[in-house]
């Protein structure tokens, strides 16, 4: 090929502007582009909403959430966990829920009741708290409701009355549908 048909390449500054866009890499940690929607697309039947509690003790009052759930329609999984006897198990699980599918994580717990602020800490899920009464609680759940309610700025629980796990499924619920 002679000088004069070399095609004339254009300055650097204008071929950047004319050519496409790479797409950015996945910072460490982050799923690849689409792999999110391509899961939820595959699995429909993924539960939607994380109902956790700290002990089995805590079933009674956090059934509600459930019930409230299922009535609306809404797919949730219920899982025993404490923040405090299995730290790495609550960490697990915050960590993989969004990936899972899961969209709302409600957690319940009583006395001095980590669960839902550890879970939050590993997770940008929102997540809402249930402070629960329990055998040995103080002031009828006060300790559990200051543990949950008092979180440092920037890692956000929402909380919920003592016991009130069923309201904690209806703004999960609104959640879902903002
Ligand atoms: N709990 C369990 N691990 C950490 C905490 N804060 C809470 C449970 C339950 C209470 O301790 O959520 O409300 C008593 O638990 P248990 O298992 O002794 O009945």
């Amino acid at each position: 090929m002679s000088q004069e048909e070399q095609p004339e390449l254009a300055p650097a500054a204008e071929r950047a502007a004319s050519e496409p866009e790479l797409p950015r890499a996945p910072q460490e940690g982050e799923p690849m582009a689409g792999t999110q929607a391509e899961i939820e697309d595959l699995d429909v039947a993924a539960p939607r909403v994380g109902i956790l509690m700290g002990s089995k003790s805590d079933l009674p009052a956090m059934e509600a959430a459930e019930r409230e759930l299922t009535q609306r329609g809404i797919r949730s999984e219920t899982r025993v966990m404490s923040a405090h006897r299995e730290p790495d198990v609550v960490a697990d699980y915050a960590r993989n829920a969004k990936l899972r599918g899961i969209r709302v994580i409600i957690a319940g717990a009583g006395l001095s009741a980590a669960l839902p602020g550890v879970v939050a800490a590993h997770t940008e899920l929102p997540v809402i708290g249930v402070p629960l009464t329990s055998r040995t609680s103080i002031a009828g759940g006060l300790d559990a409701l200051l543990s949950i309610a008092q979180m440092p700025p920037g890692v956000p629980v929402a909380c919920v009355g003592v016991d009130n796990a069923r309201n904690a499924a209806v703004l999960a619920a609104r959640i879902l549908s903002a």
